[in-house]
């Protein structure tokens, strides 16, 4: 017997002489699954996120899913109960997912207080990463992020000034101003190509898309909504703005404008890639104003476009649709990474994902690793490398390319952020759209900011903004291009009722009222 426990002894001490061999045993693996863009190379393989691993001692065990599976796979994953140890990714798991499977998931407070440090400077400073992840026990079960540089404003409008000045024209600040643009862009040969008829007035997608097609023009009529939802704080009031005689008047001018060919009819059909090329196009852009994230989706043409700053329309001021914190924090979704009943070393994994909340880890954690996109000066500043879009077709600020995009993890400093942590071009240009319209935005009480419900209301509603949202999209397309008739709209704002729009408004009203200390 004391034979072999030397024997053990001596090949312990053996093992022990290869530390990575015995160290191999002894750290944790964490299962993390993760919603990726299959464009983009595997993150797992990023030297950020090894040397997340190595700091956190860690080793992670990725499981990859790609943007489309995981619409269905969510579901199945739920349902199955087969969790990773970790949900990754803004757009893996959203709040209103863990508050219906709350049994999946581990409260995440104790850990913050414990391993946490760089994620509690976060909440400190942007609460609105804490608030939405923090359930009805009031308890935080997801880690909310901060993403640099973000603008307030969702939508740039842009007309192109090329076509103005061919004609003589003034840039337009009313929406009376505009439509007469528009009939001058429809009527005359502003591209100067000796062609009268070519000329496109708007060049929009389909009525539905949030940015780039007519939803943009609802501010005109005060009837825009705050990025994240349909809802807006009016005298305290939650109120769903779809539902406004606004809204009406809205659709109204949008069908208008398809009645007198100042839109392209095909809007409703037109897909992203053909709208992109004809933006582009070598001869000149096809259009007269496009509404889009900013004037680069012109590409080539993109000098062409100059923001469109409209201050008037028939209700008065004219707004657009913006919302700080959501762009921020949000982006649809909230929560960059949660941790399940699963894990085995929930220390370890709080470890792991507090390692991309500081400045420098979330400022790879943004847009991709230092030596690969980004490089240090002198002074601490960082640098986007060499760009190779010829050779790619990607940016190196592309963020969805070397990082997980608007999916993003982590944080950094507000002081790190206006030193050391400059824009992109296209952030830079998202700025200037925020310059033009700090004076068409809402005050900040108009905003609904994110709030998770108790488990019955989040599910209630849930289930009555499916059905809306559904009658949303099917209503705007109809009324686009029929128009709408007394009968219609009272019909509509019947069926709205019908499927719960008041108890959907008092959820949302209740649990702001909590907020706000009302
Ligand atoms: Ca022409």
């Amino acid at each position: 017997m004391k034979k072999i426990l030397s024997l053990v002894l001596a090949l312990m001490l053996v093992l022990s002489c290869f530390g990575s061999f015995a160290l191999a045993d002894d750290v944790p693996t964490l299962k993390v699954l993760v919603r990726h863009d299959p464009r983009s190379p595997k993150i797992g393989e990023l030297d950020n996120y090894k040397r997340a691993e190595e700091a956190a001692g860690v080793k992670i065990e990725w499981e990859y899913v790609t943007s489309d599976a995981w619409k269905e796979q969510k579901s199945l994953v739920l349902a199955s109960g087969d969790l990773p140890d970790i949900f990754f990714g803004t757009q893996t798991i959203h709040p209103s997912d863990i508050l219906s499977n709350i049994e999946y998931f581990i409260p995440l407070d104790d850990l913050v207080a414990e391993y946490g440090d760089q994620i509690q400077e976060m909440w400190e400073v942007y609460p609105s990463s804490k608030i939405a992840n923090t359930m009805p026990d009031g308890k935080v079960y997801g880690i909310g992020r901060y993403m640099p540089n973000r603008p307030a404003t969702l939508i740039g409008s842009y007309i192109n000034q090329k076509w103005l000045d061919n004609l003589g024209l003034e840039t337009p600040t009313t929406l009376e101003e505009l439509e007469q643009v528009l009939i001058a862009f429809r009527d005359l040969d502003a591209d100067g190509d000796g062609d009268t008829t070519d000329e496109v007035p708007i060049l929009a997608l389909s009525p539905s898309d949030g940015k780039r097609g007519i939803q943009a023009f609802r501010g005109y009529f005060q009837a825009e909504n705050c990025v994240e939802n349909e809802f807006g704080v009016i005298d305290g009031k939650v109120t769903f703005m779809p539902a406004t005689e606004e809204y009406r008047q809205w659709i109204e001018w949008c069908h208008w404008l398809l009645e007198e060919g100042l839109i392209n009819a095909d809007c409703v059909t037109l897909d992203r890639a053909t709208w992109t090329a004809m933006l582009g196009d070598a001869n000149g852009s096809a259009g007269g104003l496009i509404t889009t994230w900013t004037n680069d989706e012109a590409g080539a043409n993109m000098d062409d476009f100059t923001i469109l700053d409209i201050q008037e329309g028939p209700n008065g001021k004219a707004y657009m649709a913006g919302n700080k914190a959501n762009l921020a924090c949000g982006v649809s979704q909230w929560c960059a990474a949660s941790i399940t009943v699963n894990c085995k070393d929930p220390e370890a994994a709080m470890r792991w994902i507090n390692y991309f909340y500081d400045d420098a880890n979330g400022a790879e954690a943004a847009n991709g690793p230092v030596g690969l996109v980004y490089e240090i000066d002198e002074n601490g500043v960082y640098r986007f490398m060499e760009d190779q879009y010829e050779t790619t077709g990607y940016h190196i600020y592309d963020n969805w390319y070397y990082s997980l995009g608007d999916q993003n993890i982590g944080w950094v400093s507000p002081e790190f952020e206006k030193n050391y942590f400059p824009p992109t071009p296209i952030e830079e240009r998202k700025y200037v759209v925020d310059q033009a319209y700090q004076d068409n935005l809402r005050d900040e009480d108009f905003i609904v900011p994110p709030m998770v419900f108790d488990r019955d209301s989040n599910d209630r509603a849930v289930e009555i903004k499916t059905d809306i949202d559904k009658l949303l999209k099917e209503t705007v397309a109809d009324w686009f291009v029929n128009g709408i008739t007394d009968e219609q709209w009272n019909d509509y704002l019947k069926q709205l009722d019908k499927m719960g729009l008041q108890e959907y408004i008092e959820i949302y009203q209740n649990r702001l009222d909590e907020i706000r200390g009302n």
